[in-house]
């Protein structure tokens, strides 16, 4: 496998001789996660943290770029695959998760991973994530929660707060938003955890147990959109807002999970984890004509 993107000779900016990754990033050993694509995203957009984050997270965990796959559907968020040296596809709108499901089904071996903005997995998606969950097929899914429709150019998406301006709704959002921990949570995955974009070495360590975890892995991350929200979801409105889980949570109790999850304040980490059998394990079980186990 290469790095090199067959649309790189025409990148102008690899082309101008700009250094565009510093030293200390090229010995850190994160560009065998990284392919040369620059992002297309606008700059100071969340995603470029949480890219490094994950990269980072690839690169702890020695995953074998040969085994590693990034499922996106369609929107900023999507075009993620681009910029990871691994397998990619950018999808449909909406359907990262069956596509991921399917290649985890055919291929366990594989890392796989989903990723998508909050309109493609809670919009035009949302109906496919209770059915990744209950299956608890063993991938991580990564939500790119900026609360918004970037791509598209800032209209309202399913996590937009009540009241907030933007372009579809200029008296204010009259709906109120989805709260995916929650969902999560109430659905039955079987990791939940959140982090922020703003913060990529605790994304790392998110990013690394979501991969760990044998069975669904549902990851939020919240994630500024600097281009067409200025009000809800900035740097300076959230850095500062993110609470430490509390020590003495039990990360296997759901009501306690589901509890932060509602008490208004956005917690670092994760919130849930059950080591139940996962998708293929129960495969396993059925093939070897046992009975199905929890
Ligand atoms: C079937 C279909 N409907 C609508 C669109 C238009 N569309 C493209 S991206 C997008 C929203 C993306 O928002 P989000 O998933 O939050 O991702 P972001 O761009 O913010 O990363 C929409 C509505 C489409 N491409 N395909
Ligand atoms: S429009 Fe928003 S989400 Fe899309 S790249 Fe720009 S800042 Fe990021």
């Amino acid at each position: 496998m290469t790095n090199q993107r067959s649309d790189d000779n025409n990148n102008p900016l690899l082309n101008s001789g700009i250094e565009y990754f510093s030293d200390e990033v090229k010995r850190s050993g994160i560009m065998n996660y990284r392919s040369t694509a620059l992002p297309t995203w606008c700059p100071g957009c969340g995603y470029y943290g949480i890219t490094h984050g994950l990269a980072n997270a690839l690169k702890n965990l020695h995953v074998n770029n040969n085994n590693l796959v990034i499922v996106s559907g369609i929107g900023c968020a999507g075009r993620y695959p681009f910029f990871v040296k691994g397998y990619g596809l950018h999808g449909i709108h909406g359907r990262a998760l069956p596509i991921a499901s399917g290649i985890k089904m055919v291929r366990p071996e594989f890392t796989v991973l989903a990723i998508g903005g909050d309109g493609d997995g809670l919009g035009i998606g949302g109906g496919h994530l209770p059915h990744a969950i209950r299956r608890n097929i063993d991938i991580t899914y990564i939500l790119f929660d900026n609360a918004i429709y970037g791509l598209t150019k800032g209209q309202a998406s399913p996590t937009t707060p009540f009241g907030q301006y933007t372009k579809t709704t200029p008296y204010g959002n009259p709906e109120k938003p989805l709260n995916p921990i929650l969902i999560g949570l109430a659905y039955g995955a079987s990791f939940v955890a959140q982090g922020f974009a703003g913060f990529p070495q605790d994304l790392t360590i998110v990013f690394q147990e979501a991969i760990q975890h044998k069975g669904f892995s549902f990851v939020v991350v919240t994630t500024p959109c600097v281009t067409f929200d200025h009000a809800n979801i900035t740097y300076q409105r959230f850095r500062n807002i993110w609470k430490k889980i509390p020590e003495d949570h039990d990360k296997q109790n759901l009501a306690n999970a589901m509890a932060l999850a509602q008490d208004g304040n956005y917690y670092n980490g994760i919130l849930f984890q059950d080591h139940r059998n996962a998708w293929h394990d129960v495969q396993q079980s059925i093939r070897k004509n046992t009975s199905i186990t929890k």
